[in-house]
C-alpha cells in the first residue's frame, strides 16, 4: 500500500499485502467491540485525549471459546497462526474449568495504517476456552447443541468476529440462566460468541502520566466509569512487573428465541503495564523497547480479570 515504506522486494511488497488484509480483519472485530461497548468507546477517546491525541497501542486482544469438537481455542487460533503469530504459554483455571493459550505477534511490516486504532506493533492475543466435558451433562446438553448448530462455524471464528453475528441460533433465555448458574464464562460465550472480549490498552506505551496504571486507574474512576475489584483493583503478578486492571462490562438487551428481552454482560477494557526486566533496569528510558519490559501473562491477575463479566461485578455499586 502507499502509505508503507517498504524497500520494494517482491517479498516485502506481498507481506504488507496480507498485513494489510489481517489488520482489516482486525479493524472490523475492533469496530464491532467500540459499537457495542459505549464504556470501553468512551474510555478509549478519553485517554487519547488526555494523553496528547496520539493514537493508542494495544497490549492484547482476548477471546473466548466453547472447548468442544474444534470449536475451542484452535477455531480462533488458526487465523493468528496463519497472519504469523506464535502460541507461546497455556494457563489453566482448573476451578473455572477454563484454560487459555496466548500468541506473540510478528514483528510489524507497517509502522502505520491511517486512522485506525490497530496500527505500529500489533497486540499479543489472548484465548481461552471452557472445558466442556467436565460441566455437567445439563450443560453440555446446552453447548453442544448450539455448536452442533453452528456446524461448520468454528472454521469462521474470525469472520464471525469481524460481521458481529453468532455461528448459532440465539438460545432461550432458560438455557442462558441454566448455564449462568454453573459458569458465567459459558453463558457470556452462549451469547457473544467470537465476539471481542477486550482490548488491553498498553500503558506504558502512553506518553503522559497516564502511562502509570495506578494514575489511569484514578483518572478512569474520576470519570465516572466502574472497575474490576476482585482481589483489588489492581492485578500484580508473584514478580511484581506485570500490573493489570480492567472495567466491568457493559450489559446490553439481548433478544433471546423465545421473545424474553434482557440484560446480558457484553465486553469490556483493560489496562496493562509491562515493567522493565531487572537485567535491563539500568537502560535509558529512551532505549525501552517493549522486549525488554515483562513478556506474557498471569494465572492469578487473569483469573480475577474474567471476573469483569460476573454478575458479581456488573450489579455492584460503583
Ligand atoms: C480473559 C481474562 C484474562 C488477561 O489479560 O489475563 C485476561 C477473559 O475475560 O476472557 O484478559
Ligand atoms: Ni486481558
Amino acid at each position: 500500500s502507499a502509505s508503507m515504506s517498504g524497500n520494494g522486494s517482491p517479498s516485502s511488497s506481498s507481506q504488507e499485502g496480507s498485513d494489510s488484509f489481517f489488520r482489516s480483519v482486525l479493524e472490523n472485530v475492533e469496530s464491532v467491540y467500540l459499537s457495542r461497548n459505549p464504556t470501553a468507546k468512551s474510555i478509549l477517546e478519553l485517554v487519547q485525549s488526555a494523553d496528547g491525541g496520539e493514537r493508542i497501542c494495544y497490549d492484547h486482544l482476548a477471546f473466548r471459546t466453547f472447548g468442544v469438537d474444534g470449536h475451542g481455542i484452535d477455531s480462533m487460533a488458526s487465523f493468528f497462526l496463519d497472519y504469523g503469530y506464535k502460541q507461546m504459554e497455556e494457563l489453566r483455571f482448573p476451578a473455572k474449568k477454563l484454560k487459555a493459550l496466548w500468541f506473540s505477534p510478528p514483528p510489524s511490516v507497517s509502522a502505520a495504517n491511517g486512522g485506525s486504532r490497530i496500527h505500529g506493533p500489533l497486540p499479543r492475543v489472548f484465548i481461552s476456552e471452557l472445558l466442556v466435558d467436565q460441566m455437567s451433562p445439563q450443560a453440555q446438553e446446552i453447548i453442544r447443541k448450539y455448536v452442533e448448530i453452528s456446524s461448520s462455524g468454528y472454521k469462521y471464528a474470525a469472520l464471525a468476529s469481524a460481521l458481529g453475528t453468532l455461528t448459532w441460533k440465539k438460545p432461550m433465555h432458560s438455557e442462558f440462566q441454566q448455564l449462568a448458574r454453573e459458569s458465567e464464562y459459558a453463558a457470556w460465550t452462549l451469547v457473544n460468541g467470537y465476539a471481542l472480549n477486550h482490548v488491553t490498552i498498553s500503558t506504558h506505551r502512553l506518553k503522559s502520566n497516564l502511562s502509570q496504571i495506578n494514575s489511569l486507574n484514578r483518572f478512569i474512576e474520576e470519570n465516572g466509569f466502574k472497575l474490576n475489584s476482585e482481589g483489588g483493583l489492581l492485578k500484580v503478578s508473584p514478580d511484581g512487573l506485570l500490573l493489570q486492571s480492567s472495567t466491568v462490562a457493559d450489559s446490553m438487551p439481548f433478544r433471546f428465541s423465545d421473545g424474553a428481552v434482557e440484560p446480558v454482560p457484553c465486553s469490556y477494557i483493560e489496562f496493562a503495564e509491562r515493567l522493565v526486566l531487572p537485567q535491563y533496569k539500568n537502560l535509558p528510558n529512551d532505549e525501552v523497547k517493549e522486549f525488554h519490559r515483562r513478556d506474557g501473562f498471569e494465572v492469578g491477575n487473569a483469573d480475577k480479570i474474567f471476573e469483569s463479566t460476573s454478575q458479581e461485578q456488573v450489579t455492584r455499586a460503583a
